[in-house]
């Protein structure tokens, strides 16, 4: 498998500092001199930029969180001139107003390196056609892929999301050889590729680059197995660069950080103290190598951890675990932290389908939560009897391990809506927010 900037991926831990402390006081500068928003946050801090003289000093800054860009909507926080700004992204924001991000061509670049980077740990060549199925548009999915594609060399198919049936039709025809979405549109295209009675091995697609929502390694099986390609994760943000920030390499070990461009931290949410190699806490970017919106320690509200051990393929960068979910999906059942993605796990352990929404209501004042999977097309000949003793079979697989009793409530498959982008799992009654 090649590797895209070796310079870079594989370089010595102490080039990687050097590199990282020059960027950031480059960036502490800039941010300093150019968003009144940061000169006000040090100088309420105490911190000049004098102060920063290596990357050991980042901790000396503070911290920068969603409702700061908010507060500054829609370019407070832009550190050039609007003759400089080459893009504007925005997060389609479920609540609240949007975030609003902007790039240079410097930045854009940068972006674009990551998602080669990406690209090329996949096993991507410029002898390849890429199929870009992640929305195009202000979400950075579309165009941020595109852009990673047209960096390393492939060819692109921009075919953005949607009409389901078109996009099986160009990977036949088009013979696509890397499909990029989300994991819930890959199982969706997987499924209508069986649908259809078409044969994966058929096709010529061989990897796949899904990201932009959690999902598990029991999803990645099952969609390696329903398209036959290997899956990779990507991981990013709109707020940083969106995707290419961290992806998988072939060991599918973690997924390493574009630390040259994104420094990452991991901190306790409660008490921002950072936390060692391999505790899980909250995800923090400082944008070291960007120019239009050089976020200070940003808070991801994503929970992972980071390794500096290097890795099998030789690549030295930091390695981030696969996102677990973000602390606001969190949901608290009766007390007990309940993430979406450990229903996930415990569903497709069993040998069940991802295709699953989970119902939180409150009733009595007592939180109730129920979740939804659908039957595999084998189950669906069952008897009442042997369809309730499944559920009981999986409440109790779901209450060991969450430690919390789940209704479940098998439906016909087919019958949950499908996802051409970021899927819904959640529907909780008790706040009326869907997401
Ligand atoms: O989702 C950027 C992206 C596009 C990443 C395509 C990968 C592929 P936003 O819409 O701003 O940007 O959402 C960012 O999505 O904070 C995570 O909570 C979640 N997320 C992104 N990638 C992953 C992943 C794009 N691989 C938010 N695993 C982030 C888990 C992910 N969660």
């Amino acid at each position: 498998m090649g590797i895209f900037k070796p310079e870079i991926e594989c370089a010595s831990r102490n080039y990687l500092r050097a590199l990282q402390s020059a960027r950031l006081i480059k960036m502490v500068r800039n941010a300093y001199d150019h968003v009144p928003f940061y000169k006000r946050l040090l100088d309420e801090k105490g911190v000049s930029p004098e102060d920063i003289r290596s990357i050991d000093d980042i901790t000396k800054l503070p911290f920068t969180v969603k409702q700061d860009l908010r507060d500054n909507y829609p370019f407070g926080l832009f550190a050039v001139e609007k003759d400089k700004l080459a893009r504007i992204h925005a997060s389609s924001g479920t609540t609240g107003k949007q975030t609003v991000v902007g790039y240079t061509q410097h930045d854009i670049d940068a972006w674009s390196d990551g998602a080669a980077r990406a690209l090329v740990a996949a096993g991507a060549t410029k002898n390849d056609k890429v199929h870009v199925s992640y929305g195009y548009g202000l979400f950075t999915g579309g165009l941020g892929l595109h852009y990673g594609a047209e960096y390393m060399g492939a060819t692109t198919i921009p075919v953005s999301s949607g009409n389901t049936k078109r996009q099986v039709q160009i990977l036949q025809d088009f013979e696509s050889d890397i499909l990029c979405c989300t994991p819930s549109y890959a199982m969706f295209i997987g499924e209508t590729i069986r649908d259809m009675g078409i044969d994966p091995k058929s096709l010529k697609l061989r990897a796949g680059i899904f990201g932009a929502e959690p999902w598990t390694d029991n999803m990645r099986k099952e969609i390696e197995k329903l398209l036959d390609i290997k899956a990779y994760d990507i991981y990013g943000l709109s707020e940083i660069a969106g995707p290419g920030v961290a992806y998988n390499c072939e060991c599918q070990d973690g997924l390493h950080v574009c630390e040259d461009y994104f420094y990452p931290e991991v901190v306790d949410p409660d008490t921002l103290e950072v936390l060692p190699d391999g505790e899980f806490g909250e995800l923090v970017f400082t944008c070291i190598g960007k120019e239009a919106l050089p976020l200070i320690r940003y808070r991801t509200r994503d929970i992972a951890s980071i390794t500096h051990e290097k890795c099998a393929c030789g690549r030295t960068t930091v390695r981030m675990s696969k996102p677990k979910g973000r602390s606001d999906d969190m949901l608290i059942i009766r007390g007990v932290n309940v993430f979406p993605s450990q229903v996930e796990h415990v569903l497709l352990e069993l040998g069940l389908t991802a295709n699953y929404l989970i119902i939180v209501d409150r009733k009595n004042n007592l939180d109730t939560m129920e979740v939804q999977v659908e039957m595999l097309p084998e189950m669906f000949s069952d008897t009442v009897k042997g369809l309730e003793n499944t559920e009981k079979r999986i409440e109790g697989a779901l209450q060991s391990t969450l430690n919390v009793h789940a209704k479940v409530r098998l439906l016909e498959p087919g019958s949950l809506a499908r996802s051409e982008g970021k899927a819904k799992r959640v529907i909780d009654n008790r706040t009326e927010v869907t997401y």
